[in-house]
C-alpha cells in the first residue's frame, strides 16, 4: 500500500504561551475527580459528541482506530445497564472478589449498588474492536480478518483523551468497569468483535456530590530525571 504524506499543520508557539498553556491545563485537570453521585439534569448532546470527536483523535496502533463509543441516554437501556451490572458487582462483592481486593476498595466506599448508571443523563459504553472481518472467504472457511495492533493501549489512550475532554468541559465522570461486562454487548446489540472496555456515567455532580478524601502522589513520586 503506498502512502502519501502531507505537511504538518501545528504551528510552534512561544515558550510563554507554552507555559501558560500547560499550567492551564494542569489546574484544570487537578479538579478532575472520580464522581458517583451524579444530578439527572440533561447536558446538551452536542458536547458529548465534540469531546467524543476528541477521544477519537488519539494515536492508535497502525492507526486502526480500533474503538467504539455508544452514548446511551435512553432511560430504559439505562436501567437495563444498571439492574446488569448491579447483579455482577453483588456477586463480586458478596462472592468473587478477595478479601485483599475489598480491602484495597474500602477507602472509595464502593458497594454493589450503581445508582448513578440510572441517575446520570448519559452512559459512554467504550469497546475495543478486536478484530475486523474484512469479507466471507470463498471457499466457505471462516471470514478474513484484520487483526489490530495496541487494541487494549489505543483505547486506554482514547479513553484517557475522553474523560480529559468531558472534564475540561465541565462535566462529572466516572471510569466503571463491572465485571464480566459482557452483558452490554448484548444490551446495545454490538457484534463480537467489539469487547466492553469501560462504562463512563456523564452528567453534572449532584449538588451534595462528596468524593473520598484521597492524596495524589506528588511530582516527586511520579517522575523521575535522568
Ligand atoms: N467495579 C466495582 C469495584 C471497583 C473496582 C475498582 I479496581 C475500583 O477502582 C473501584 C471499584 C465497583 O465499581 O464498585
Amino acid at each position: 500500500m503506498s502512502t502519501s504524506f502531507i505537511p504538518l499543520d501545528y504551528p510552534r508557539l512561544s515558550e510563554d504561551t507554552q507555559r501558560a498553556a500547560a499550567e492551564a491545563f494542569y489546574d484544570r485537570m487537578r479538579t478532575r475527580r472520580s464522581v458517583r453521585h451524579f444530578s439527572p439534569d440533561p447536558v446538551p448532546l452536542d458536547i458529548i459528541t465534540t469531546c467524543i470527536k476528541a477521544a477519537g483523535s488519539s494515536p492508535s496502533g497502525a492507526n486502526q482506530q480500533p474503538w467504539r463509543f455508544v452514548v446511551v441516554s435512553d432511560a430504559d437501556i439505562r436501567r437495563k445497564i444498571r439492574i446488569a451490572a448491579e447483579r455482577e458487582e453483588k456477586e463480586n462483592y458478596e462472592r468473587r472478589f478477595p478479601t485483599e481486593w475489598k480491602q484495597a476498595l474500602a477507602p472509595l466506599g464502593t458497594d454493589w449498588k450503581k445508582e448513578y448508571l440510572s441517575t446520570a443523563p448519559y452512559l459512554i459504553v467504550v469497546f475495543q474492536i478486536s478484530y475486523e472481518d474484512v469479507g466471507l472467504n470463498t471457499i466457505g472457511g471462516p471470514p478474513m480478518r484484520t487483526k489490530h495492533y495496541y487494541v487494549t493501549e489505543s483505547v486506554g489512550i482514547a479513553v484517557g483523551i475522553l474523560l480529559s475532554a468531558l472534564h475540561h468541559a465541565g462535566l462529572a465522570t466516572l471510569t466503571h468497569t463491572p465485571n464480566p461486562m459482557n452483558f452490554l454487548n448484548e444490551i446495545l446489540g454490538r457484534p463480537k468483535n467489539e469487547r466492553p472496555y469501560v462504562l463512563i456515567p456523564v452528567g453534572y455532580a449532584a449538588e451534595d456530590a462528596e468524593v473520598p478524601n484521597l492524596r495524589r502522589k506528588s511530582l516527586d513520586e511520579i517522575m523521575l530525571q535522568v
